[in-house]
This record gives C-alpha cells, sequence and structure tokens, in this order.
C-alpha cells in the first residue's frame, strides 16, 4: 500500500519552447529532454499525488518527449498568452497526443503569462471557443505569480480522478511503469519515427 497518498497521477506538460512549463514545476533550468517534478494536492478529502513530467518544447526534443505520452493520465498543452505563434501551435501538439498518447487521456489547454496583460494578444474568448469545439477545458495562469496554477492541477486531477473511481481497472498497471520509465524510454524510442 504507498503511503501518503490516495491516488497517484502521471501528468505531462507540453507546448512551444518558451510558453513557460517549467516555471509549473520550480525547475530554473531550461529543459533538456524530459525531467518530473512531484506536487500534491488535495481532492475532495483525498490526497493526489501528481508526477509532472516537463518536456522540452524544442524541435529536437520532440522524438524524447513522444516516448512520455503514452503512460500519462493528463497532457496539458501550454501556451502563451503574449506569443501568438504558441497559441497557433496548439493544434499541432493535440496531433501529438493523438498519435502518442493513450486514447482517451485527460487533455487540458492553459494560456500561460496571464500576468503580462498589455502584452497579451491570445483572448481567453478565442481559446475557448476553440477548446470548446473539442471538449477540452481551458484556463489562463500565470507560472509567475502562481495566479491559476492550483486550480489548473485541480482540474486536471478532478478529470482523471474521475475517470478512474469511474473505471479503476485501465490506470493501475501504469503504475508499475514509474520507476523503469527512463529505462523504458530507450526501448521505445527507436519505434516513434521522427515526431517533427
Ligand atoms: N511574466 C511571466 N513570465 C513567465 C511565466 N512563466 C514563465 N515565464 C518566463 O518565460 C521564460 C520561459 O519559461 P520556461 O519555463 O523556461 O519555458 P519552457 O516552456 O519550459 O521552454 P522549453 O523548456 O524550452 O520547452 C522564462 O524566462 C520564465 O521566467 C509567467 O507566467 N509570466
Ligand atoms: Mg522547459
Amino acid at each position: 500500500m504507498p503511503e501518503g497518498y490516495d491516488y497517484l497521477f502521471k501528468l505531462l506538460l507540453i507546448g512551444d519552447s518558451g510558453v513557460g512549463k517549467d516555471a509549473f514545476t520550480d525547475s530554473y533550468l531550461s529543459t533538456i529532454g524530459v525531467d518530473f517534478k512531484i506536487r500534491t494536492i488535495d481532492l475532495d478529502g483525498k490526497t493526489v499525488k501528481l508526477q509532472i513530467w516537463d518536456t522540452a518544447g524544442q524541435e529536437r526534443f520532440r522524438t524524447i518527449a513522444a516516448a512520455y505520452y503514452r503512460g500519462a493520465h493528463g497532457i496539458i498543452v501550454v501556451y502563451d498568452v503574449t506569443d501568438s505563434e504558441s497559441y497557433q501551435n496548439v493544434k499541432g501538439w493535440l496531433t501529438e497526443i493523438d498519435r502518442y498518447a493513450t486514447e482517451g487521456v485527460h487533455k487540458l489547454l492553459l494560456g500561460n503569462k496571464a500576468d503580462l496583460t498589455e502584452k497579451k494578444v491570445v483572448e481567453y474568448e478565442v481559446a475557448k471557443e476553440f477548446a470548446d469545439q473539442l471538449s477540452i477545458p481551458v484556463l489562463e495562469t500565470s507560472a509567475k505569480t502562481a495566479a491559476g496554477v492550483e486550480d489548473a492541477f485541480l482540474a486536471m486531477a478532478r478529470q482523471i480522478k474521475e475517470s478512474v473511481d469511474a473505471n479503476p481497472e485501465p490506470s493501475s498497471s501504469s503504475k508499475s511503469g514509474n520507476v523503469s520509465i527512463g529505462r523504458s524510454l530507450e526501448t521505445e524510442k527507436d519505434s516513434e519515427g521522427c515526431a517533427c
């Protein structure tokens, strides 16, 4: 019986380079490949441990990152509200999810850097309309001020918890894969092909 938590969910952060994915996980180094952090939250009186994998947005790391999509319960696609290109590229990131993630993986769209109100070019309403069509929740955050960050992780965890509670079988098997993720990447990498 694992100590200290009721649920363990694996999340993946993806999105263009520079949108602020590192800021969600207290990491201050530019991401080289993939690394993960733990965040523990309380959800309806249950302790939920989130294992958050932060991937690098740079093109040259895409193939490595793709191998991590498969084990994720939830994938957070981050764009920068001050960078319209990062928003336009969200579609491409969603395609990567369709390609590499488990079917039915939970998704969340995050417009980060919401503190930079004067530089904002991607309006929430625009993102919301797009996300609604795909039935993906969308939230704005500032990893800098922490505004909305807790809500984002809660929203993601809630989605996953609801589906795990409704159908406990599929997620339990993925827990055993945690320790060997770094190793299994080696064997999975070759089959990915080009993720460009
Ligand atoms: N103003 C503001 N700056 C932010 C915010 N989040 C991140 N930044 C800054 O944006 C820059 C890029 O953030 P990173 O977290 O390194 O970007 P990344 O998405 O991890 O990029 P890759 O690792 O290359 O994929 C850093 O200088 C951060 O300090 C935010 O919410 N507001
Ligand atoms: Mg990074």
